[in-house]
């Protein structure tokens, strides 16, 4: 099977999940290509396991915006032609799917089926977008099959854009084996004393993301606990998380990263993992926490119930309910007993149910059955 997939370089879920999820085809061998205009953020130069085509971002003067669509659906079609790819997967409906269209229709054929993943902000928040809802709604109509990574998205595909086409839902997933909670380079001692506890927050802090509500938490933790802050990653909002951190009286007592390759050697030092978003199709950042044995605590929204399951492996309290969210972490990390069990729940979900192997199996199986149609 030859596949080319289709995503975002830049940090955020769809990328990382487009990523991992090639790599673990390659695995099962799989002749994977992936197209963007830059080489996305996990997968770290250049590597047998799979070929990347950087799609050109053209600066000829007449546009003041470059046409990428346009440039990816003529890459596609170029490649699809080359190598004779079985299957485009577009990771994000806009502008990917649309590309894909776009690339079957340059060749004509029967083939590549072009598959496309639904991730979140495509439908909840870009494709609702007037400028953009004709052309998504479009995007998954003349796909030939469509995922979603969430039941939640899976409900609001329908409810927002009233297609009637079948959908699947294929969660996302997370490497056991790399994600977990004791190994090399977990010592916290460079974070804490052993006496402090260690809260994080890992995301591209974009407004959706409410990061400062993790400040505005973790100040009534270290009220009462003493805790360190650690922030991952990067984005729009960070400013404002650290400006927030500074008038709460708590820089010393805040660590910001910044962008991170190897997570999982950093997650697996916390106690306790912070999501306090207003809106979160899944939470792949909660759920590479829950694999690192780290329990949860975030609001009620979205697909985040289906795997932050509430009163197992942490609690979920309403969006901006940052007194519930901090009460509710207390709890966690004041009772060892309910601390450890969290964790070992934790990883007892994600083993069971959101293993890579298993996980893109279905996605294989998935791959089988729409090659499989007329
Ligand atoms: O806004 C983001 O966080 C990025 C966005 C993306 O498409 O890259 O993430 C979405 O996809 C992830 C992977 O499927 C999900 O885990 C995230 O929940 C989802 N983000 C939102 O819905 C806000």
């Amino acid at each position: 099977m030859k596949i080319g997939i289709v995503c975002y370089p830049v940090k955020g879920g769809s990328g990382v999940v487009a990523s991992e999820l090639g790599l673990a085809l390659s695995a099962i061998g799989v002749e994977v290509h992936f197209f963007s205009y830059a080489l996305p953020f996990r997968l770290t130069g250049f590597d047998e396991k799979f070929i990347f085509h950087q799609v050109e971002v053209s600066d000829y003067p007449l546009f003041q915006h470059s046409p990428y669509t346009l440039t990816l659906a003529t890459r596609l079609a170029d490649e699809s032609r080359r190598v004779g790819l079985d299957i485009i997967h577009a990771h994000y409906a806009i502008p990917h799917a649309v590309s894909g269209y776009i690339a079957k229709q340059i060749l004509g054929g029967r083939l590549p089926k072009l598959i496309t993943t639904l991730h979140g902000t495509d439908i909840t928040l870009v494709g609702l977008d007037p400028s953009f809802f004709a052309v998504t709604k479009f995007s998954m109509e003349v796909s030939d099959a469509l995922t979603t990574v969430s039941r939640y998205i899976y409900d609001k595909t329908y409810e927002s854009f009233g297609i009637t086409k079948p959908i699947k839902v294929i969660h996302n997933f997370v490497d056991n084996e790399r994600f977990k909670p004791s190994q090399k380079g977990c010592d916290r001692s460079i974070f804490a004393r052993p006496d402090e506890k260690i809260i994080m927050h890992m995301s591209n802090y974009r407004p959706v993301k409410n990061a400062t509500d993790v400040v505005r938490v973790f100040k009534m933790i270290n009220d009462q606990i003493s805790s360190r802050l650690v922030l991952i990653g990067d984005g729009p909002d960070a400013p404002n998380v650290l400006r927030l951190a500074d008038k709460l009286g708590l820089k010393d007592r805040t660590l910001f990263l910044g962008g991170q390759d190897t997570v999982e050697t950093i997650l697996c030092k916390a106690d306790l993992f912070l999501l306090p978003s207003a809106s979160e199709a899944f939470g792949l950042a909660a759920l590479e926490a829950l694999a690192s044995g780290v329990p949860v605590v975030g609001s009620i929204v979205g697909g985040l119930p289906e795997l932050v399951k509430d009163g197992e492996v942490g609690y979920l309290a309403p969006i901006a309910d940052v007194e519930t969210m901090a009460s509710r972490s207390l709890e966690i990390l004041s009772n060892p007993d309910l601390h450890r069990k969290m964790a070992e729940n934790a990883r007892k979900l994600t083993v069971e149910k959101f293993d890579t192997k298993a996980v893109v199996k279905q996605y294989y199986d998935f791959y089988e059955e729409v090659l499989a149609r007329d």
